[in-house]
């Protein structure tokens, strides 16, 4: 029998690209169980071509589940990944409540895939979008290179913080449309916006914010502390220097990141643009000359992560910088959960033969 799937948090942002990947992906699943909260109950949702009805998350919808996936806030994810463990699932988490757990795997696929049969706790961990995007074009320069320390800056979209976060976007660009003073006087595009800032600090439209989570010890953002912790972890360097400064930018979909990355020996930059032709997950797309970049417009609605203005730094020649761009919503996301749950179906199959 294919194993059957539990996708916990399924009419959110990430649940909802998640059917999409699902109806478009290779199809290695049996039963498809599709789980929110008391407001989508009894919804129709359609998935794999089939139109099948939300479901309540309770204990008992686990039974018989043999991968639950979870895209669901912190708390909730604390709560219900072991609730679907104790009923048999391996559960695969998208929240941060695991990640930095030391028996719950952290996994990309391209990267540490013989990880995911480290989990004594039945759970293996998604990373955060920000981390997903730049690390699949970091691995392969660490492997040819040997990474010493990482410089980060993040240009991060409004569906990271889910669809409250696009909504509120939109509005604000609804709200200021055709107003050629905005933006040239202090205060104009506050006013224009109005109070309503949604689940961002300040207004989006016609703004960068250089702000995402919660206000760590020393100023730092938890978004920042994730991405630092999170490398470490996926690419098993515990002592990695890493800065990062993350930035909420008025994009839609498509977290970006400028990375200046030292090695431990000398780079080049066709090198490095070789190493990365030949990696799993990422496009490169570095012709300036030609107006080719790696930009969120472009990615959005595709998997690989796109890289791209790759140069060797004028004062380090051990030193490369580069722009990244992922769909936050894919690869960041719901494609990485999916590409772990595959894996273990994978375990599944060869387990029944
Ligand atoms: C953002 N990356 O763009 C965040 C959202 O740890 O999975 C995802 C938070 C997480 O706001």
């Amino acid at each position: 029998r294919l194993p059957t799937l539990a996708v916990v948090g399924a009419t959110g942002a990430v649940g909802t690209v998640m059917c999409e990947l699902l109806s478009g992906r290779k199809n290695v699943w049996g039963e498809i169980r599709l789980i929110a909260s008391e407001r989508s109950v009894g919804r129709p949702v359609r998935c794999r071509g089939e139109e099948l009805t939300v479901q309540a998350l309770t204990p008992d919808v686990f039974d018989g589940v043999d991968v639950a996936m979870f895209d669901v806030p912190d708390e909730i994810s604390a709560q219900w990944a072991p609730v679907a463990v104790s009923r048999g699932a391996i559960a695969v988490d998208n929240s941060g409540a695991f990640r930095m757990d030391r028996d719950v795997p952290l996994v990309v696929p391209e990267i540490n895939p013989e990880q995911i049969r480290n989990r004594p706790r039945g759970i293996i961990a998604n990373g955060n979008c920000t981390t997903l995007a730049m690390i699949v074009a970091i691995a392969p320069l660490h492997r040819e290179y040997g990474l010493r320390e990482l410089v980060l800056a993040s240009y991060q979209a409004a569906s990271g913080i889910g669809k409250a976060g696009v909504d509120t976007l939109h509005d604000q660009l609804s709200k200021i449309a055709g107003d050629r003073l905005l933006g040239s006087r202090p205060g104009n595009v506050r006013q224009a916006v109005g109070d309503d800032m949604g689940p961002f600090p300040a207004p989006l439209a016609l703004n960068v914010v250089p702000w995402a989570g919660s206000l760590l010890d020393g100023g730092w953002s938890s978004e920042e502390m994730k991405i630092r912790n999170e490398t470490r972890k996926i690419l098993g360097l515990p002592d990695l220097k890493v800065s990062a400064t993350c930035v909420r930018v008025p994009v839609v979909t498509g977290h970006s990141v400028a990375v200046h990355a030292v090695f431990g020996s000398e780079v080049d930059a066709e090198g490095a643009r070789e190493a990365l032709r030949n990696a799993p997950g990422v496009i490169l797309v570095d012709d300036p000359a030609t107006g080719e970049f790696p930009m969120p417009i472009d990615a959005v609605g595709t998997d690989p992560s796109w890289v791209g203005r790759i140069r060797r730094a004028v004062d380090d020649p051990r030193a490369l910088d580069l722009f990244v761009t992922g769909d936050n919503l894919r690869k960041g996301a719901a494609l990485n959960t999916a590409q772990i749950a595959e894996l273990l179906a994978a375990e599944f199959r060869a387990a029944a033969h």
